[in-house]
């Protein structure tokens, strides 16, 4: 088990679609041979709040790091193949989506467009389940092998923007910039796939266990290991130097642990409008 908090002390959010967002209702649809695969999909959570998607295609990937300062556990770097497309947020969820959903905000850093922080993998869970009953539309975290791949954005690089730290502060809210607290979402460059705050603001939630180190190996659509005692945690914080802030860095976290330096974004799991499966493992 692996927990090294090390970035913590102690709103409406209104992410709205560009102008590239295709909706696609359930009537008066075009036959899937000639519709258009959208690139975004949104989620209405009611009063205006949405969840952006962005959706990423199927791939291989060098995942993880033999890099001379990369941790242990990030080894071996290994080939993974993802089989199925799939749309993962596009931010990290705010505060106000939260607050729509849960009706609280635990945050620590208080402000709706700023991402929730101080949720547990469990609390993420509930609310997982119910944008599910309220929308109809299945959503989970990402897999920490989606993760890393909707992150490097095909960049083998330590950043996916390149192996220089210098050029973190236009990408990421890390130690050096963050003034110690969160940022709203999406005030960053975004990474090649049009996806924001990968790197700092906060460290995101995944689905898998955490295990040390990876198994050795080609995988496909890998889930982690069946059990554990922490969740894994990616992306470094607001806190954070670049170098734990990288692309195959791995932290991880009780499923109860709760702190101002985690929070997640969501992928989406139902079918995509064209009918195609993409129902993630
Ligand atoms: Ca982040």
């Amino acid at each position: 088990m692996r927990v090294r908090p090390r970035f913590f002390a102690g709103a409406v959010v209104a992410v709205i679609a560009s102008a590239a967002a295709v909706r696609i209702e359930a009537d008066g649809r075009a036959p899937a041979a000639i519709r258009p695969l959208p690139k975004t999909e949104t989620i209405g959570l009611g009063a205006g709040v949405v969840l952006e998607f962005v959706r990423v295609e199927p791939g291989s990937f060098i995942m993880g790091s033999d890099l001379e300062i990369g941790d242990a556990d990030e080894t071996p770097a290994h080939r993974v193949t993802l089989t199925r497309p799939f749309y993962i947020g596009k931010y990290e969820v705010t505060q106000e989506q939260w607050l729509r959903i849960m009706g609280k905000n635990p945050s620590a850093f208080k402000g709706a467009q700023q991402p929730v922080e101080s949720v547990s993998w469990n609390d993420c869970q509930e609310f997982l389940a119910r944008v599910t009953r309220k929308t109809g539309r299945k959503i989970s975290l990402p897999t920490e092998a989606q993760w890393e791949y909707a992150c490097r954005a095909g960049a083998g690089t330590r950043w996916n923007f390149g192996d220089r730290a210098d050029a973190m502060g236009e990408y990421a809210w890390i130690g050096q910039n963050s003034g110690g607290t969160t940022h709203p979402v999406g005030r960053k460059k975004p990474n090649a796939f049009g996806i924001y705050d990968l790197y700092g603001n906060v460290a995101e939630w995944c689905t898998d266990w955490y295990a040390n180190p990876y198994p050795k190996g080609e995988v496909t659509n890998p889930t982690g290991p069946p059990s554990g005692m922490s969740k894994i945690v990616r992306g470094g914080a607001w806190g954070d130097d670049p170098i734990n802030a990288r692309s195959a860095y791995r932290n991880a976290d009780g499923p109860d642990g709760a702190n101002n330096g985690i929070g997640f974004r969501c992928v989406l799991l139902d079918e995509s409008p064209s009918g195609e499966p993409r129902r993630v493992p």
